[in-house]
């Protein structure tokens, strides 16, 4: 398609709660939403996962805007014509930005999906018409309060809690929770909060029944994964380590990883993120979907990616409610445990206009 003209917005909505992590705490949801529109007057929506400040990953809103602008959108507008499976591509000589690049080929994949009338789910290959649904927990002021809030999951019918765990705030939460919940499916994530020396100590959650324990280490020390894994019962799963099929290929040679966790904007876009589920469902190995907080748009494009048959794991593809107030979508509901995958065109939802205005915080239209 040849694209006439990008929207790119800063979107900050309040959290219902705050969310923390050992990465810090998070209060609302500030994120760059993306809309392509496209000569024949096709339109597609996307969302950039990146979050304000740099501390889950490199990528942040405000450079990110400044990368969209000053590079990706002059390569993308260097083609006269482009096809969503061409940007990758065009886009690879910017080195980084993942979430950037994911961000504006989702955007134009909706839009030329729009156009064949066709959907996401269907394009990627989607098997399931509604996913089981995880929730991510953040760390809590205290146990009781964790209580309360896991209680609040479990009673909205979600199929599985993962508890954020820091040094300090690990084997007691998680003793606690596997013992109010002798059979939820449970598992725990570190965001890179330990370090190698500290395998006896997660070796200590070995008894809690774990699904798995998420990133406990540095997204570089892959090496220092494997030897963790020969330590722990628990099986280790890499989120910010995966950053590209080639990531979860050299991950899964080393033995650091024995399931993992896609997260599209992490690893550059949906057509990557099905490259590196076909590689793990050919080595057997369980995959499922992570979540950035997202808003209805991108929860709408992961919730088609988790519908592949490899997503075996209930992924952090929470209900609409978990988030926010009022999405910008209609929102995603649970329905005993599930919600639906989408079967409209392209992404298969459109942003409420009004709303998405009265949340934006600024706004800027580039046109080739
Ligand atoms: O590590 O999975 C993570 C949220 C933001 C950044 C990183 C992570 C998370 C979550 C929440 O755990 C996932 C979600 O519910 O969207
Ligand atoms: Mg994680």
């Amino acid at each position: 398609m040849k694209i006439q003209e990008f929207e790119l917005r800063t979107i900050e909505l309040p959290l219902v709660r705050p969310f923390r992590t050992s990465f810090g705490t998070q209060t609302s949801r500030e994120l760059i939403v993306v809309k392509v529109t496209d000569e024949s007057g096709n339109i597609g929506w996307a969302e950039d996962v990146a979050m304000s400040e740099p501390l889950y990953s490199p990528e942040y809103v405000a450079g990110n805007l400044d990368l969209i602008k000053r590079f990706l959108i002059p390569a993308l507008f260097s083609r006269s014509e482009v096809r969503a499976e061409d940007i990758a591509g065009l886009l690879a000589p910017y080195l980084g930005a993942p979430m950037a690049k994911a961000a504006l080929e989702t955007a134009i994949l909706d839009a030329q999906l729009r156009s064949e009338k066709r959907s996401l789910g269907s394009y990627l290959g989607a098997t399931k018409s509604k996913v089981e649904c995880g929730v991510s927990v953040g760390i809590a002021p205290t146990i009781d309060q964790l209580l309360e809030e896991v209680s609040s999951y479990v009673d909205a019918g979600y199929r599985r809690i993962k508890l954020k765990i820091e040094p300090g705030w690990d084997i007691e939460p998680v003793r606690i929770v596997r013992e109010t919940w002798p059979s939820i499916p449970l598992q725990v994530d570190a965001n890179q909060a330990y370090a190698r020396e500290d395998g006896d100590h997660l070796a200590k959650l070995d008894p809690f029944n774990l699904l798995l324990i998420e990133q406990p280490l540095d997204e570089h020390d892959i090496l220092g994964h494997a030897g963790l894994a020969r330590k722990v019962r628990t099986p280790i799963c890499l989120d910010e380590s995966i950053v590209s099929l080639r990531a979860a290929q050299d991950a899964l040679a080393l033995e650091a990883t024995t399931i993992i966790n896609i997260k599209p904007g992490r690893v550059g876009g949906y057509l990557e993120s099905v490259r590196i589920h076909d590689l793990c469902v050919e080595r057997e190995i369980p995959v499922w979907c992570g979540g950035m907080l997202e808003t209805g748009i991108g929860r709408a494009a992961n919730l088609a990616l988790a519908a592949l048959p490899g997503f075996t794991l209930p992924g952090d593809t929470s209900a609409s409610s978990r988030y926010f107030k009022e999405d910008v979508t209609n929102p995603f509901v649970m329905n005993d445990g599930y919600l639906d995958v989408p079967q409209g065109f392209g992404i298969g939802v459109d942003p409420h206009l009004e709303f998405l205005d009265e949340i934006t915080t600024s706004k800027e239209i580039v046109s080739r």
